[in-house]
């Protein structure tokens, strides 16, 4: 076929097009109204004119190489007939053009127009084929070796513009009944009529369609019918002066240059989003070293929030020492020294639990002051994150309705922290000794006076009532003596007992820190992670934009490589 390379060039290039357009309707490049894209895919077209039974239909047929358009020794073009590539099919355009459709590869190149002789009775079809000879790739003037000399033929091919006629050859054809020695005559007789006709000799083919079809439709291509079909040199004409003009030229290397020009833009619109993007990575780990400043100065200040606990603890302490006071009140003690006595178990049980609520008062209390400052600080974060990368972040992942969650897990940290805290306040087992001994003591005087009660009543039964008022007496003094002891003890004990823990408060509140500590490193954890969407959305972004890079190099070097080749 002829244009062979012109056509490799034209389709890579083309396929390269749609490539790059591919792309670049993926990444939404706005196209450049200025410069549409070039149209390579117009099939050349190759137009045949001459007298009736000149042999016009059988030059078309020799060039696709196959009986494309009827042909005999009787008029039978009778309409003009376009030849395209599609699904065969005859589409009558209007009374004197039919529309004739073919499934042949070289209609995918080549469009052929087919026409009736110049001499044909039937009229009208010269306007028909006039406007398609004025921009047909190529216009074949179509003479019969046995009679070149035909007039209405030169009359046709006069009528054709200059700029036409800078697009048109000369075919002698069928000169396969003409004798070697003839051809130069015939062919010297046509210059001199192209030059007294047209004013210019225009190019001259000798031909012999006959001998092309033969040679092209045997396998292997018949040699001998080929060369003397001379249609070597007149393929090679097409080849590079019709497929190869300077207009077609120039429209791939406006392809090239269009597809080049593309290429630098998503180059550039890649090289702008990949730098958006390290930027939004830096934007993004800025607001990170935010969060991690928060919460540093929240650890900082973890000594200080640890001091509200501590507060609470002193209160504590004051209210168990009060609820101790009270049970170790005279009568209370007395009653319990024949019923048992478990004050310091029982003390003991309420000051841990109590010690449990005060953790987790504090530990929710201090949630929600950091869960507030998170808050705060999202505020700031989430309108910068929408203004400076389009995207929205979400919600505060530890405020809202994670909110509960999140605290619960910092109260069960530190829940958990207590009976380690108490455990090093050492306060258990502190009030049973001083109870026993008080105890013992009073045990002693109420045993002591409880006798010298029972002595004074037998001495009275007796009717020594002397001694028996003076045992009574004795007995009184007694129990006023363990009512004493009962009194001073009890305060002593409630005061030892207080200092103990008050002197215990800065261990108890050392024992939460380090648990606080974690507390407040997991719940910013928690929060950092408000950012996760927006870093996958960047991450994906990044995943998408790697092989479009590599797509738009490896298109270019395509590019490049068909540069070669122009
Ligand atoms: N010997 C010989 N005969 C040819 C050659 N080309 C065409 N013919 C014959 O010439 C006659 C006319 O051929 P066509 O191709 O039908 O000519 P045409 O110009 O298309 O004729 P219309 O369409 O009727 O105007 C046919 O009988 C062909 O067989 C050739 O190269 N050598
Ligand atoms: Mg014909």
């Amino acid at each position: 076929m002829p244009g062979e390379r012109y056509f490799a060039v034209r389709d890579r290039l083309s396929e390269l097009l749609t490539w790059i357009g591919d792309l670049a309707g993926e990444v939404a490049l706005e196209e450049e109204p200025e410069h549409p894209v070039p149209v390579l895919s117009r099939p050349i077209l190759i137009a045949a004119v001459g007298e009736v039974n000149s042999g016009k239909s059988s030059l078309l047929n020799g060039l696709v190489g196959e009986a494309l358009c009827p042909s005999g020794p009787v008029p039978l073009t009778t309409e003009v007939r376009l030849y395209r590539y599609g699904e065969n099919a005859d589409r009558p355009a209007s009374d004197l053009l039919i529309e004739c459709r073919r499934d042949i590869d070289y209609l995918r190149n080549f469009e052929l127009l087919d026409t009736p002789g110049t001499n044909s009775k039937v009229g009208g079809h010269a306007e028909v084929a006039d406007p398609f000879l004025e921009h047909a790739d190529l216009v074949l003037v179509v003479f019969t070796a046995e009679n070149p000399w035909t007039a209405a033929t030169w009359d046709a091919v006069s009528r054709l513009s200059p700029e036409a006629l800078s697009r048109t050859a000369l075919v002698v054809q069928r000169i396969d009944l003409k004798q070697a020695q003839d051809i130069p005559i015939i062919l010297g007789h046509m210059r001199d009529l192209s030059m007294k006709r047209l004013g210019q000799v225009l190019p001259i083919f000798p031909l012999s369609a006959k001998y092309a079809l033969e040679a092209k439709r045997s396998e292997p291509v018949n040699g001998e019918a080929w060369t003397l079909s001379r249609f070597s040199d007149f393929e090679h004409f097409i080849s590079e002066r019709i497929c190869d003009s300077m207009d077609r030229r120039q429209v791939l290397h406006d392809a090239y240059h269009h597809a080049a020009r593309k290429i630098r833009r998503l180059d550039s619109l890649f090289d702008v989003q990949r730098r958006g993007m390290e930027d939004d990575g830096w934007f993004l780990s800025n607001i990170e070293r935010e969060m991690e400043a928060l919460r540093d100065s929240s650890l900082e200040a973890a000594p200080e929030a640890l001091g509200a606990a501590l507060e609470r603890y002193r209160g504590e302490v004051d209210r168990i020492v009060r609820s101790l006071k009270k049970r170790l009140g005279w009568w209370r003690s007395l009653a319990r020294l024949f019923t048992g006595d478990g004050t310091a178990a029982e003390i003991e049980t309420t000051f841990a639990s109590r010690m449990q609520e005060v953790a987790t008062g504090f530990a929710k209390d201090d949630a929600a002051r950091l869960i507030d400052a998170c808050s705060k600080h999202w505020d700031t974060v989430r309108p910068r994150v929408v203004e400076r990368m389009g995207l929205e972040p979400g919600p505060c992942t530890v405020a809202g309705p994670e909110r509960e969650k999140v605290t619960a897990r910092f109260v069960a940290r530190l829940e958990k922290a207590v009976p380690q805290a108490l455990a090093g306040l050492r306060v258990r087992g502190v009030l049973d000794p001083f109870m026993r001994r008080r105890n013992a003591s009073l045990k002693g005087f109420t045993g002591i006076g409880l006798m010298l009660v029972i002595g004074a009543g037998a001495c009275g039964t007796l009717g020594n009532q002397q001694m028996a008022l003076t045992l009574l007496a004795v007995s009184v003094a007694v129990f006023g003596l363990a009512a004493v002891i009962a009194w001073v003890t009890a305060a002593r004990i409630a005061a030892a007992y207080r200092e103990r823990l008050l002197a215990g408060g800065a261990t108890f509140a050392d024992g939460l820190k380090a648990d606080h500590g974690e507390g407040i490193r997991f719940l910013f954890r928690d929060y950092s992670s408000s950012l996760i969407e927006v870093r996958r959305q960047l991450a994906a972004a990044k995943a998408a934009l790697q092989p479009r890079l590599e797509r738009s190099n490896s298109l270019y070097i395509a590019l490049k490589s068909v540069e070669l080749d122009l």
